[in-house]
């Protein structure tokens, strides 16, 4: 084993020996609005794995973090792999009973929670066997201990030797069905969508400031926020709040960032603001990535005349830890998720794990340098994802003419209508082309004979009559195909998403 094998050298301590000090890594747009400095933040990191070494904490055992997007964040995560413990980082909108679950799934011996979500978290812990100190970023309740009284005094520590094929961390990804799964990421990987995505596609280098609105606790949040400015001694903006337009005006005029990760949802939204407000926004923003799911053509073309910058739209994985299928600068077909990321390799297959023709649907598998080690405890849903080299992605996509990738929905929200695959993802691009729709979702339900037909779920931009939903069925019908037309069109207040901006169809499915 080498102790250069631990991630936390090569992202944190690495900067020091270099000269970078004195350099910003974190500014916090909200709250206190605090800042940390790659010297700080090497210093109050060893300090953190002190705490844990000092509280009896072992290698590998779990350190559960529900932390908003604010300094602490990277102190936590990167104190704990110098400890050699897995820190845990977790989405910060579930419901207690999904905490419960998690908490205790994870085995987690540390707890580390934002103030501002102590509420929904407490009784989550009420019955838990395994946590042995609970710490409360900000004013600790009874029964929980401060985490400034957790490092206060705490000596810094060395960072522990690792193998770089060891477990660094862990994310828990959300499926349609179930508790959420503990995927196991290697420290390897964190370097590896650095040197991939970071590098070569995003080109992000020293000098740039990153505000990504995917929070840290996501893993496109994670590369955006983390491990990629801080392989090249880079800045983030921390935004511990909702990310509506207005903050993101807000930050794009206050704080500068020059990289901008957003969601379509979230790109969306924003130029609907921006039409309605009139003139050009503010800003320094050099490129902008969106994933997540795949953005509308639409919405693409419509932020690149108004920002005047290029949205980099890929795909990615908590399962593969970044996006690896993707857009370049300079050479963008928006509605496409472009080709592979070098390092990667994709592949289309059918039902029977055949390549697919060029111009057939089939399901993507991407074979890369930072797959997942496995889910933790789901032994069997570990062997059919992880098949080998190949990662399987659940996502259904078909190679275009120029090799470029088109996403056609995930496995399971493709339907067959008269006997022809349709894409609830080409029906939504149709849809969302009017210019009173701001959102879509599309998903099957069965006709009076039983049979599947389209059926859209519409968000209308705001002031815009609920009568236009008559015209949408024709447009359909000539731009896409007269199949595919959705014979029910519903107009609703908002769609049901994961808190990072997925929409959630098989939650409407079965819903009328
Ligand atoms: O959903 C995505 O496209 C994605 C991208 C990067 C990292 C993680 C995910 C889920």
């Amino acid at each position: 084993m080498h102790a250069s094998g631990n991630a936390a050298i090569y992202f944190v301590d690495r900067h020091i020996g270099e000269g970078r000090g004195d350099k910003l890594a974190f500014r916090e747009a909200d709250g206190a609005k605090r800042s940390l400095t790659y010297g700080q933040l090497a210093e109050e990191t060893a300090r953190f794995a002190g705490a844990l070494d000092r509280h009896g904490v072992r290698r590998e055992e779990r350190v559960a973090m529900i932390v908003r997007d604010q300094i602490e964040f990277p102190v936590v995560f990167w104190g704990s792999l110098k400890a050699g413990a897995i820190p845990v980082p977790l989405n910060t909108l579930l419901s207690t009973d999904i905490y419960e679950g998690i908490l205790s799934d994870s085995r987690a011996s540390i707890l580390v929670v934002s103030e501002e979500l102590w509420d929904v978290v407490a009784p989550a812990i009420s019955d838990n066997r395994y946590l042995r100190a609970v710490l409360v970023i900000g004013d600790a309740p009874e029964g929980t201990e401060s985490y400034a009284a957790f490092t206060e005094g705490a000596e810094p520590v060395q960072t522990v030797e690792a193998h770089e094929d060891e477990l660094a961390f862990w994310l828990y990804s959300s499926g349609s069905t179930g508790l959420p799964k503990g995927v196991r990421h290697v420290h390897a990987s964190l370097k590896a969508t650095a040197d991939t995505f970071g590098a070569q596609v995003l080109g992000i280098r020293e000098e740039d400031t990153v505000y990504s609105v995917a929070k840290l606790f996501f893993a496109y949040g994670l590369g955006n926020g983390m491990s990629f400015p801080m392989s090249v001694g880079a800045t983030t903006v921390l935004f511990g709040g909702r990310p509506t337009p207005d903050a993101v005006f807000d930050i794009m005029k206050t704080e500068r960032p020059t990289i901008f990760c957003g969601v379509p949802t979230l790109y969306a939204a924003v130029v609907a603001a921006q039409e309605a407000a009139g003139g050009k926004p503010e800003h320094s923003i050099r490129v902008c990535t969106s994933a997540g799911e795949a953005l509308p053509r639409e919405i693409g073309e419509r932020w690149e005349r108004l920002w005047g910058a290029e949205i980099i739209d890929g795909v990615g994985s908590t399962e593969m830890l970044h996006i690896f299928l993707s857009n370049r600068p300079g050479d963008i077909v928006y509605g496409t998720s472009g080709v592979a990321v070098p390092g990667y390799e994709v592949r289309l297959v059918d039902e029977h794990d055949e390549d697919v023709p060029e111009g057939e649907v089939g399901e993507l598998l991407v074979r890369g340098p930072s797959s997942a080690d496995g889910y933790w405890n789901r032994r069997n849903k570990s062997q059919s994802t992880f098949a080998g080299h190949w990662t399987r992605t659940g996502d259904k996509y078909e190679r275009s003419d120029g090799g470029r990738y088109v996403y056609c929905g995930r496995t399971d929200d493709m339907f067959k209508v008269s006997g022809i695959w349709v894409s609830p993802f080409e029906v939504e691009q149709a849809l969302v082309e009017h210019p009173a729709v701001l959102e879509a979702a599309v998903v099957a339900r069965a006709d009076e004979k039983g049979l599947d037909k389209p059926a859209a779920y519409i968000v209308l931009k705001d002031g815009a009559d609920p009568a236009v939903a008559a015209e949408l069925k024709d447009l359909v019908k000539e731009k896409i195909g007269m199949w595919k037309y959705p014979r029910w069109i519903e107009v609703v207040e908002e769609l049901p998403k994961t808190a990072t901006g997925k929409i959630q169809r098989f939650k409407l499915r079965g819903s009328a």
